[in-house]
């Protein structure tokens, strides 16, 4: 799937997205789809192999979000879902600790089917983007071809993601974070034909608030996803999954505290400043933080805005915001 653009605005906006954050900010983009197509890359660390079906939680997310079938109360899964096939499973011994409804059940056998025909991880995304109608200007792409699955080393020894996220719910002090087989993983050839088809305009790349650790890590930490996002960019924002110290879903905050890192807006600006050197170029905090800008060194370019997306109103402001950012070379 090559990207065809025409016009300097028509330059994609690349957004990283993983968890619940980073799919309400894809679905705010996918309302500015005609000023500038975006291209959301998807984590797939938190994918995995469930009553034989492959799910995609962090992809599945954004494909809901950007299509307004997601259930915003849950933040995963589809609105106005049903639980009938679940019901019998656990009635016949099955395994019921994952909650996959109805309708959902119908996109993890439909992509079953297709990728039993051979077709890969982005053709399939594709494939079901256009059967829930996800907005024309919005590609969804997992980050890679191949498999990375993040494993939570813990206090009381390594779990599997979602046994730690959802079997755990969060609780085991996390000690470090595992992306295995991220050493043999490329960023994903449809990413970069997409990339590679806006050869001469920069592209802009949002980080979004995303739990740095579980989901923007099995991302970045791909061999050549730095460089080749880096290489294309004008500028990179990334906006903070930490407000007011807390993380508005998920376990962020918490892991942070647990590693010894300030559980605040600045504690998560140094650590991706410094896990990733020169990457991101602007900081996006929320309101709530203004009065610690000054607590960090000039050299950092922080901006302040609201970045809850309680309503959808509020989110396509930040995401027309982020557009005038990103419409400015550093
Ligand atoms: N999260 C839960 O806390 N409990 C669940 O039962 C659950 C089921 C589920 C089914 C499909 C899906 O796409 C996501 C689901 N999630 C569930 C969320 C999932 O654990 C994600 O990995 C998190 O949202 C973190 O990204």
């Amino acid at each position: 799937m090559v990207y065809a653009v025409d016009k300097p605005s028509q330059v994609p906006l690349v957004v990283l997205s993983g968890g619940g954050g980073g799919a309400r900010l894809a679905a705010a983009l996918s309302k500015c789809t005609a000023q500038r197509p975006v291209i959301v890359v998807t984590n797939i660390g938190d994918d995995f192999e469930h009553l034989g079906l492959l799910i995609c939680p962090d992809t599945d997310s954004v494909l809901y979000a950007t299509s307004g079938k997601l259930d915003r109360d849950r933040g995963w899964g589809r609105e106005g879902e049903s639980w009938q096939v679940l019901d019998a499973i656990q009635g016949m011994a099955g395994p019921s600790w994952f909650q996959l409804g109805d309708k959902d059940l119908a996109l993890h056998l439909l992509r079953a089917e297709q990728l039993r025909k051979g077709c890969d991880l982005a053709g399939v995304t594709q494939v079901l983007s256009e059967r829930l109608d996800v907005p024309e200007g919005m590609t969804v792409i997992p980050a890679t071809e191949q498999s990375v699955r993040t494993r939570v080393v813990t206090e009381e020894g390594e779990l599997a993601f979602q046994e730690y996220f959802v079997g755990r719910r969060c609780e085991p002090a996390l000690r470090d974070v595992v992306y295995e087989g991220i050493g043999d993983a490329s960023p994903s050839p449809s990413l970069l034909a997409a990339l590679d088809a806006c050869v001469d305009r920069p592209i802009d790349v949002v980080l979004g608030p995303s739990n740095p650790f579980l989901s923007l890590g099995p991302i970045l930490g791909i061999p050549g996803m730095l460089s080749e996002l880096r290489g294309r960019a004008r500028r990179v924002v990334a906006v903070s999954p930490i407000i007011g110290g807390r993380a508005l879903k998920g376990p962020a905050a918490k892991i942070m505290t647990e590693l010894g890192l300030p559980a605040s807006a600045p504690g998560w600006t140094q650590w991706l400043a410094k896990r990733y050197p020169g990457f991101v170029d602007t900081w996006v905090w929320d309101d709530a933080d203004r009065g610690l800008v000054a607590t960090l060194p000039d050299s950092y370019d922080v901006r302040v805005t609201a970045t809850v997306m309680s309503e959808p109103g509020i989110g396509e402001g930040l995401a027309d915001w982020l557009l005038e950012v990103c419409s400015v070379a550093p």
